[in-house]
């Protein structure tokens, strides 16, 4: 039995599939060849704020997935686990100090420059708010400066760092997004960039077991018995 126990939700509706964060997670693990199980909890976004129960508040402050568990340390944070497996793995992350220095400096620009400003950006989107308030406004141009900086960072280079890393899970993950939403028109780097790590077979296997993980929570509550049915009318 695998010791590291990825924890995801049990069900998404169709929206966030594909892009629910354990896949971070998932993609890291099959590049490095690690072994895990996964398990969930019951979805139930927290906003408007959600009462966890004891065990999650422990595993996951903020009532968010994913978390890991690798035997008695849990890690939550997807930048966080994605370190801790670095740390296990050549392939996540090189062991030379300046090579891992600029793999660990790329996570968090991935995380603290880019979602940072994508994140807002994509509720908003999510929102159907079309209106060009200039609070709108400022968060349009906030992404499109770190869009237009990591175009740059970008061409001519197939990696963030020297070889591909944890840094580019990241970042791939969190442009993935961006690019759904329509936000890299103009970012031809981004979107080849996308299209070179979303090739690799490790993402596939963690995107399709993460697609499957839900189809199978479909067909469970589908089989569940209907409480109305069989009721007097
Ligand atoms: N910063 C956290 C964000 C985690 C996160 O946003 N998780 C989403 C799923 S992708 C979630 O749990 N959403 C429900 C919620 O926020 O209540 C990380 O990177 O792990």
């Amino acid at each position: 039995m695998p010791d590291m126990t990825l924890t995801t939700f049990d069900w998404v509706p169709d929206l966030p599939r594909g892009y629910v964060r354990d896949l971070r997670v998932r993609w890291a693990l099959e590049e490095a060849g690690l072994p895990y199980r996964v398990t969930s909890i019951p979805f139930a976004p927290s906003i408007p704020f959600r009462k966890l129960d004891t065990v999650q508040r422990a595993q996951q402050p903020y009532a968010q997935v994913p978390w890991l568990t690798d035997g008695g340390q849990t890690i939550f944070e997807t930048g966080a686990i994605l370190l801790y497996l670095g740390e296990r793995s050549a392939a996540l992350m090189p062991h030379e100090s300046s090579r891992r220095q600029d793999v660990i400096t790329w996570l968090f620009a991935a995380l603290n420059s880019v979602e940072a400003a994508s994140l807002p950006w994509s509720i908003f989107h999510f929102s159907g708010d079309t209106e060009q308030t200039p609070g709108r406004q400022h968060l349009d141009a906030f992404l499109r400066a770190r869009v237009a900086y990591t175009e740059q960072c970008l061409a001519g280079h197939d990696w963030l760092a020297d070889t591909f890393s944890i840094a580019d899970i990241l970042m791939a993950d969190v442009l993935r997004l961006v690019h759904r939403l329509g936000g890299l028109a103009d970012a031809p780097a981004c979107r080849a960039y996308i299209a070179r790590a979303t090739d690799r077979p490790a993402f596939a296997k963690a995107h399709a077991d993460q697609m499957a993980h839900f189809v199978a929570a479909d067909r469970r509550l589908q089989c569940q018995p209907d409480p109305q049915k069989g009721k007097a009318e």
